[in-house]
């Protein structure tokens, strides 16, 4: 970030700093079985996987401060990554599956508990949005392919053409090399990925969504676990959140970031939370070679913490203080 943005980003910090417990948090209070926290002791905050989520949580700050709501913030972070063409893990710079289509996977869940999930969506701008459209404008939670794409276009959704030539090149060489991706998961060595993101509001409310392209290269029709509710992405308000990234078959097979939250629900911090789910996947999978899965979470004291198979994966974290892109802890070295 350069100077300017930054001192732009200070100031956003003081803004959160002056404010004062509203009415919000004492209904939450009153209606929460687990003590809620004095909002003017957490300050609002914002983590996303990967470095990619240094722009998207700043973006999301500056919703926060706008006076959005921690669902509006993740909604508009996230799609500054979606929107980036040089990003080949998420929205329109993603990379194809093996037959040339980029298919996105998304999907959004706030503090009520609501949830909107889109899968296997082709051409479209922001899965992210229309995930929040589902579940703000429908009785479902989750529309896949052809469905996601026509409710898509039917709400007034942009069309976006994919892959963009960058891919196409990228799948054009997989092809002629013929890597055998799918026996060997090439995941989270490079540091960029799926996005998933966690924001709690000035009123302790948490939200969280979460969005991608999905595994490279992957079967024509395959949907990983970044637009699943309970794999990619969970929210209780009245414990907090979690987000995976990484192998998305390992994630779905132990209902992974619903885990998390439950171990937070039992009094696990979130860091040992997350640890545990990733030792479960250890314990279940045999064969450890590139199956790197990382979880991230946030509880209602505003703690946050991570946990990942192996090294190498990072999240940025962002409060009214710090602006930074933090180490998660591992299991193992690759
Ligand atoms: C998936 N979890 O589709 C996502 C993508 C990812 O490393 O994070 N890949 O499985």
């Amino acid at each position: 970030m350069d100077r300017r943005k930054l001192l732009k980003f200070g100031m956003l910090g003081s803004v959160f700093a002056l404010v004062k417990p509203g009415s919000a948090f004492a209904e939450m209070e009153e209606k929460n079985p687990v003590k809620a926290v004095d909002p003017a002791k957490v300050f609002p905050k914002i983590i996303s996987t990967w470095n990619h989520g240094l722009a998207a949580n700043q973006k999301a700050w500056e919703t926060l401060a706008a006076g959005g709501s921690s669902l509006d913030a993740v909604e508009q972070g996230l799609r500054v990554t979606e929107a980036d063409v040089t990003n080949r893990s998420v929205g329109i710079g993603g990379l194809p599956d093996r037959e040339g289509h980029v298919t996105l996977d998304a999907c959004i869940m706030d503090e009520q508990g609501r949830c909107g999930s889109v899968a296997f969506m082709e051409g479209i701008d922001h899965p992210i949005s229309v995930a929040r459209k589902v579940m703000e404008s429908t009785q479902h939670v989750m529309l896949v392919g052809e469905g996601a794409e026509q409710f898509a276009r039917a709400n007034g959704f942009g069309k976006i053409k994919t892959p963009v030539p960058e891919a196409k090149k990228a799948w054009k060489k997989w092809k002629k090399e013929q890597q055998e991706i799918a026996k060997h998961p090439q995941v989270n060595h490079e540091n960029h990925d799926t996005i998933g993101m966690l924001a709690m509001d000035k009123n302790g409310h948490i939200s969280g969504g979460c969005t991608t392209s999905g595994w490279a290269y992957k079967l024509h029709g395959r949907v990983g676990d970044s637009p699943i509710i309970g794999a990619g992405l969970y929210i209780d308000n009245e414990i907090g959140g979690a987000v995976a990234t990484g192998l998305g078959e390992a994630i779905i097979r132990v209902s992974g970031s619903h885990a998390v939250v439950e171990l937070m629900r039992q009094g696990m911090p979130p860091m040992d939370a997350c640890k545990e789910v990733v030792e479960r996947i250890i314990r279940k999978n045999k064969n450890l070679e590139g199956l790197q899965c990382c979880f991230l979470a946030m509880d209602k004291n505003g703690s946050v913490g991570s946990y990942s198979v192996y090294n190498g994966f990072n999240y940025a974290y962002t409060d009214a203080n710090k602006h930074e892109l933090l180490d998660a802890h591992f299991d193992r070295r690759w």
